[in-house]
């Protein structure tokens, strides 16, 4: 069993993450500023004496390097980030800071430590709206925003500094990500939080556009499996894959299962469709599956059950 270095451990992926790799026998030294993550989210991993909290800011320089090197984990899965594209429009500075800095800082950190491999929370967002779909790898790299200009750069350093200073890099690109602790907060939030809880409502929902517009949503449960795999599967090598179903689902049909799991509720209202807003996303999975042997498991349908069953987070210990 490795130690393993969780930043940004208290967010909605980080936290399903750490309760994987503790699951599996791991010992886990979780980073978190609070800035969007919460302490509720961990509320089970601190209940495990495997588990190290350390609420620290990735991004403050210094900071991370002396935790690591005091830690030697045999991998960080680095998840930290500032994680809204339209507050990356806002605050390209911040963006900066959060999202590229601090990417720079853990490859430093890695490097100095000797740490054997990196896990990087890239994003779907580096592709732009240029690509054939679904999406490969090697499609052309046009991102439409601060946060994604940022993923993509932060995957270059990564791997950059992996190839010179001996380590493995595995960047994880995200397709559209939903389970339970997701924020849904702001209008910006995935829209599968934003239906979730206005369903509970029993409030309608509002649909951008026609509703024919489809995404490649993925169960949060695959993607902490993606990268506990990535984290500690023997023997692999640095490289950047989608991670994603491969399914499309749209927004109709995602009203449509809620819809099942509340009578009642009125139907979807219908508003113009969001400027900028891309029709459809749909990765293909086959690199993750070849270099990784991982495939998403969790049909949309299934996944939204286990959603909308899912008790609220239980205050931390
Ligand atoms: C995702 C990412 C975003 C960026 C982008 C790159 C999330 C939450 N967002 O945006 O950060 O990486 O991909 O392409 O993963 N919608 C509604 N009603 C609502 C909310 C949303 O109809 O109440 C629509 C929205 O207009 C869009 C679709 O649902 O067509 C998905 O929206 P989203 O914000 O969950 O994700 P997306 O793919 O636009």
């Amino acid at each position: 069993m490795a130690k393993i270095l969780v930043t940004g451990a208290a967010g909605f992926i980080g936290s399903h993450t750490v309760d994987l790799l503790l699951a599996e026998g791991h010992a886990v030294v979780g980073v978190d500023n609070f800035r969007t993550g919460r302490r509720e989210n961990l509320a089970a991993a601190l209940r495990q004496p495997a588990f190290a909290l350390h609420p620290l800011d990735v991004a403050a320089p210094g900071v991370l390097a002396a935790l690591v090197a005091a830690e030697r984990p045999a991998a960080i899965i680095h998840l930290a980030a500032l994680v809204s594209v339209p507050e990356s429009i806002a605050n390209p500075e911040l963006n900066f800071s959060l999202n590229l800095q601090a990417t720079h800082l853990v490859a430093e950190a890695a490097r100095a430590a000797g740490v054997g491999r990196v896990v990087f929370a890239s994003s779907a967002a580096i592709y732009g709206d240029t690509a054939e779909l679904p999406i490969q790898e090697t499609a052309e790299k046009a991102p439409l925003s601060p946060y994604g200009a940022a993923k993509l750069a932060s995957e270059a350093l990564l791997l950059g500094h992996g190839a010179c200073y001996g380590f493995t890099v595995r960047c994880h690109r995200y397709f559209n990500v939903f389970g339970p602790r997701q924020d849904p907060s702001s209008p910006y939030s995935g829209v599968i939080s934003i239906f979730g809880r206005r369903y509970q409502e029993r409030q309608a929902v509002t649909i951008y556009g026609d509703g024919r517009q489809t995404r490649d949503f993925i169960a949060v449960r695959d993607v902490a499996r993606a990268n506990v795999r990535a984290a500690t599967l023997p023997g692999l090598v640095s490289g950047a894959a989608n991670i994603c179903t491969g399914r499309a689902t749209s927004l109709l049909d995602l009203a449509d299962i809620f819809a099942r799991h509340y009578p009642g509720v009125p139907a979807p209202r219908l508003a113009p469709a969001r400027t900028g807003d891309i029709v459809h996303s749909l990765g293909s999975p086959a690199r993750a599956t070849a270099e990784l042997g991982f495939t998403a498991t969790t049909a949309v349908a299934a996944g939204l059950a286990e959603l909308i069953a899912a008790p609220p987070a239980a205050a931390a210990p």
